[in-house]
């Protein structure tokens, strides 16, 4: 569904999987933090929530977004998890920078998740301006990271 017509933050706890014995990863990119941080802080919340222990939920940041895919993959080789949410957000500059990073980002994430014992949510923000971020990070448009939350309990859920 389009984010003009779907706030990011809106589901019902009733269609969600219980999180209750679930270990979710989370990864998050430090760059852009002011909104990595609120995407990392809505998906605990959103976590905890749905029932999952605070125990169970293991973050680990890396510098950028061209890092999650690394940090992704060794985080499902050697923490016990369930999922792995990859947070991060890029944004446009001068530069086909932005391009580069959001394709290899996307494209290392995917395969990830072709290849990987558990799947890795998408919690990649790629946006033009930082307004679009702002909206999308517990703005207008609610917060990402709730969404990738229920996204992970719902995958975790797969294989039950
Ligand atoms: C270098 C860079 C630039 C220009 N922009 C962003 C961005 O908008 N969002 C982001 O997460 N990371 C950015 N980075 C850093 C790269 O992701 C990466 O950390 C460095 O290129 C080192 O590999």
């Amino acid at each position: 569904m389009a984010t003009a017509l779907h706030n990011l933050s809106q589901y019902n706890p009733a269609d969600i999987p219980s999180g209750k014995g679930r270990t979710i990863g989370i990864v998050v990119a430090d760059w852009n933090d002011r909104y990595t941080y609120a995407m990392r802080d809505g998906a605990i919340r959103t976590l905890l929530d749905n029932g999952v222990s605070a125990d169970d939920i293991i973050v680990r940041h890396v510098p950028g977004s061209f890092e999650l895919v690394y940090a992704t993959a060794w985080m499902i080789e050697n923490d016990e998890v369930d999922a792995v949410i990859s947070i991060g957000c890029v944004i446009r500059g001068d530069t086909p920078h932005f391009d580069y990073i959001c394709q290899g980002t996307t494209q290392g994430l995917a395969e990830l998740n072709t290849k990987a014992r558990v799947p890795v949510i998408y919690g990649l923000l790629t946006c033009n301006t930082e307004q679009q971020a702002a909206d999308r990070t517990g703005g207008k448009l609610g917060n990402k990271g709730d969404e990738c939350a229920v996204a992970a309990l719902r995958m975790a859920a797969i294989a039950d």
